[in-house]
């Protein structure tokens, strides 16, 4: 049997900034790096930029309305660094900021929980030309940029997080630069992991000296699984896999130490950093954030690099768009070993979902994707489960709540429940949005 999901448990729907906002320079924003990436060729698949996308900026209001319709009780959105402060630091553009501000509002206005995210990949140019991730000014820039934010915003955002997915940043950005600025260096992505969670732990400090409400940290955890013939290479190269991605951030977080495999993993990379530097990425948060979407079963694989493992296809195994296996009985495993490690914080699902071919908007209207349908279900209900085994997990956002610019696979990775057809900028509800929007009405109950 399963328990009921708790009263209070949050709805939510999440997205970020550049995905969907377009007018990247409207009312004084200052150039991103992601603004920068998507101009340079090569980069981004068919060529496509966030200079329109789901033009969220001027759309806002009809927008928070399709909210307010899908019955969703929170909104995870991601504030755009530069719209805030042009040049990264300094000057404040309270234009740029008066957009969060009447987001809010009308997100309040609608009973929707504002979920407020300080970093979700978009750093002002102007840092990124002052070494960006790699400097060691980043922590003092992220903190005032942070306070910046909480100064104007805390009185009615609840919910805080300060860094959306910094294995991503660091390993998409600065080790293999599948994404802004595209770097591919070991040392730097060893570095810049650093001065990830220095900047984290910078900007809880900062908020537990102003803010009222609650912070914390959201990471995207893929567990690592080896074959049921596997040797003790492959689950050697499984565990080195699992440091990697899942370890690296939460232990210094939380735990205030880093996973002795990295040295392992990043080799003469690994920079040794002081005992004491690292006890101090340590910061008391209130909640944790779980991005899932899939796990890996891997093997041993000499040629990859750094972690040498390579997922291995699993036969009779449901693949999305982007390859990525379904699998939903991992969500359950990973909140409920997020609950064992982390020493039973609360947690939110604060993005799942999938890509997958959506059919033609059909002649009456209606848009049928029964395998994002069948997603949502079996992963709703892994969340169950893993309430049911005792972890604490508070809400559920989906990713995503629009078809949106996925990064540099441009707009041809459709992951949201409501239909943007990008020409006309008209939104259609999918069936898996009727679904969910079942869902919330029944607090869980129509699974
Ligand atoms: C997340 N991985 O990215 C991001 O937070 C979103 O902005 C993005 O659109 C969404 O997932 C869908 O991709 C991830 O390789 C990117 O494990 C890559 C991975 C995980 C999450």
């Amino acid at each position: 049997m399963r328990q009921p999901f708790p009263p209070g448990f949050l709805w939510g729907c999440a997205t970020s900034a550049y995905q969907i906002e377009g007018s990247p320079l409207a009312d004084g924003a200052g150039v991103s790096n992601w603004h920068r990436f998507v101009r340079t060729p090569g980069r981004v698949l068919g060529a496509d930029t966030g200079d329109v996308a789901c033009d969220h900026y001027r759309r806002m209001k009809d927008d928070v309305a399709l909210m307010r319709e899908l019955g969703l009780t929170a909104y995870r959105f991601s504030i755009a660094w530069g719209r805030v402060l042009p040049e990264g630091s300094g000057r404040i553009n309270a234009a740029g900021l008066g957009f969060y501000e009447r987001l809010v509002d009308e997100l309040l206005a609608h009973g929707i929980t504002p979920m407020a995210t300080l970093y979700h990949w978009d750093l002002p140019a102007a840092l990124d030309d002052r070494g960006g991730w790699l400097s060691p000014d980043m922590p003092d820039w992220f903190a005032d940029y942070a306070q910046v934010c909480f100064k104007a915003l805390d009185d009615r955002v609840p919910m805080w997080t300060t860094l959306n997915e910094p294995w991503v940043v660091a390993d998409g950005g600065y080790m293999h630069g599948v994404l802004a600025p595209g770097h591919r260096s070991a040392f730097e992505a060893a570095i810049v992991a650093h001065r990830l969670m220095q900047s984290h732990a910078r900007a809880v400090q900062a908020y537990r000296a102003m803010g009222r409400n609650r912070i914390g940290l959201v990471v995207n955890i893929e567990p690592k699984h080896v074959p049921a013939d596997a040797s003790e290479q492959d689950r050697h190269a499984a565990r080195l896999a699992d440091a990697y991605m899942n370890r690296q951030y939460l232990d210094p977080a939380l735990l205030g130490s880093y996973p002795e495999e990295l040295s392992e993993v990043f080799g003469e990379a690994w920079p040794d950093w002081p005992a004491a530097e690292v006890e101090a990425l340590k910061a008391p948060i209130d909640f944790l954030g779980l991005n899932y979407y899939t796990r890996a079963v891997v093997r041993h694989d000499a040629k990859a690099w750094p972690v040498p493992a390579t997922a291995q296809r699993q036969p009779g195994g449901i693949y999305t768009e982007t390859g990525w296996e379904l699998h939903p009985q991992s969500l359950a495993d990973t909140l409920v070993w997020m609950h064992e490690r982390y020493g039973g914080l609360p947690l939110y699902v604060t993005e799942n979902g999938a890509a997958f071919y959506d059919p033609p908007v059909a002649i009456d209207g209606r848009i049928d994707d029964p395998l994002r349908v069948h997603y949502l279900r079996t992963h709703i209900a892994a969340v169950q489960d893993a309430i049911t085994r005792g972890a604490d997990v508070r809400g559920y956002c989906a990713w995503s709540l629009f078809d949106n610019l996925e990064w540099a696979l441009g707009f041809a990775k459709r992951f949201g429940l409501v239909h943007v057809d990008f020409s006309t900028q008209q939104r259609t509800p999918k069936a898996s949005a009727r679904f969910y929007a079942d869902v919330i009405a029944s607090h869980g109950a129509h699974l």
